[in-house]
């Protein structure tokens, strides 16, 4: 079996990057290590870039976001029991972001590939990468029992962050960057309406809370929790009455419902460099992951494969070749704001000084319209360019 693009993984990335290919002609396969069931129902990002919405759009995958996306103009930042908004709107000259499920991307991206006969293969087992520096780089994988070749121009590892694709670059090549925090977020998705009209990033002495939501039915609500802390000692109840306390505002409470899902991320930032070795291309959380308190993992994969997608389409070395550095050039721009967004939000467990840099830091940001415009602009997204 031939194919230009070889793709490991069906996320966001391999998905966007296999239909961004094959509306310029290029045949990809793409192999996925779960099922498509699963694929659809992992629950992670909800925020989409406007950049995120207008790449979806001209793929022409754009329309049920269009219809059932929400647009938010801004967000709020609740410091103890008082809400300071930040209008992305007034203070970017009208950029919004899109609250949109990352599974609503992942089944729109599936349907759209099939319904263009894209060849999309689920549940392979030991996809392994071979002969990257030769011109006829490979993938293996076992279905079924039974193995299976794909022989390729080039490989495309988006398969995250526990992928075997950065594994198969020579580690004497690559540089690691990474830091890794002592506090995860505890996630649950819930049968309750929204009451809020924005997102509110909540610093409280109690740890940093999140209030999001995914449709006017299901709201979608973090806590701040030690690393690496057992989702046992959080019963439902423990969750409602802390999300209570971190959002509190005047005459509000956070809108109660059954929870239908629950679980515990970690939080890090992490870097790899370079993104390409031979005819091995890196993507999305394969690549780099960030603290999710920006909003950026999902935007920042689907801003790689638009990049990559352009080279693997130019074909010259120079267009393959600067990839890797354009790629990297908002992927640090992200880790940073990430970084910054996480550092002024949670209980850092820094001690006394940490905590008053932090307030000296809210503070500044609801005296300056700069401090305020700044974060907008990182929020919401900058511009998109051929190498950015
Ligand atoms: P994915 O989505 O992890 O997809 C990788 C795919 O590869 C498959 N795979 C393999 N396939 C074949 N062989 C192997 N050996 C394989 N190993 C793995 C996996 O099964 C999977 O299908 O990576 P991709 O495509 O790079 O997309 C990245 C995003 O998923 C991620 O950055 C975001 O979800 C991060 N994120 C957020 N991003 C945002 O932009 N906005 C947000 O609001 C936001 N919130 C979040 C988040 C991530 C979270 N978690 C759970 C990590 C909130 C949370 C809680
Ligand atoms: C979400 O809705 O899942 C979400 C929103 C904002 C973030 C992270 C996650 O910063």
């Amino acid at each position: 079996m031939r194919t230009q693009v070889g793709i490991v993984g069906a996320g966001p990335a391999g998905l966007m990057l296999s239909h961004l290919l094959h509306l310029e002609g290029i045949d990809s396969v793409v192999l996925e290590a779960r099922s498509r069931d699963y694929v659809e129902h992992r629950v992670r990002a909800g925020v989409l870039e406007q950049g995120t919405v207008d790449l979806l759009d001209q793929a022409g995958v754009g329309e049920r976001c269009a219809r059932e996306g929400m647009v938010h103009k801004g967000c709020y930042i609740s410091i103890e029991d008082e809400r300071h908004e930040i209008n992305f709107e007034e203070l970017t000259g009208g950029k919004h972001v899109v609250v949109y499920g990352q599974t609503e991307v992942t089944k729109d991206l599936i349907n759209a590939r099939l319904a263009c006969g894209g060849d999309l293969r689920f549940e392979c087992d030991d996809v392994a990468i071979h002969d990257i520096e030769s011109d006829k780089p490979r993938l293996t994988y076992t279905s079924k029992g039974e193995p299976h070749e794909v022989v390729c121009d080039f490989i495309a590892g988006c398969d995250g962050f526990h992928g075997v694709a950065r594994q198969a670059m020579p580690a004497s090549l690559l540089r690691v960057y990474e830091r890794v925090y002592p506090f995860g977020w505890l996630g649950i998705l819930a049968e309750a309406p929204p009451v809020a009209d924005e997102l509110i990033y909540a610093r409280h002495s109690r740890g940093f809370a999140l209030y999001s939501m995914r449709s006017p039915a299901i709201s979608r609500l973090y806590l701040q929790v030690p690393a690496g802390e057992d989702v046992a000692a959080w019963p439902d109840e423990r969750i409602w009455a802390e999300l209570q306390h971190r959002l509190a505002a005047p005459g509000w409470r956070v809108g109660e419902g059954p929870v239908l899902e629950k679980g515990i991320t970690p939080m890090r930032s992490f870097v790899c460099e370079p993104l390409r070795h031979g005819n091995l291309f890196l993507a999305g959380d394969a690549a780099h992951i960030v603290p999710p308190t920006g909003a950026k993992g999902l935007n920042l994969a689907v801003n790689d494969v638009r990049l990559l997608a352009a080279a693997l389409i130019d074909g010259s070395d120079a267009a393959l070749d600067a990839y890797s550095a354009n790629a990297l050039r908002r992927v640090w721009r992200a880790q940073d704001f990430s970084n910054h967004m996480t550092r002024l939000l949670h209980d850092l467990g820094e001690g006394p000084f940490a905590q008053r840099m932090q307030l000296a830091r809210l503070e500044y940001l609801d005296r300056s319209e700069a401090a305020r415009r700044s974060l907008a602009e990182n929020y919401a997204g900058l511009e998109a360019t051929a190498d950015f």
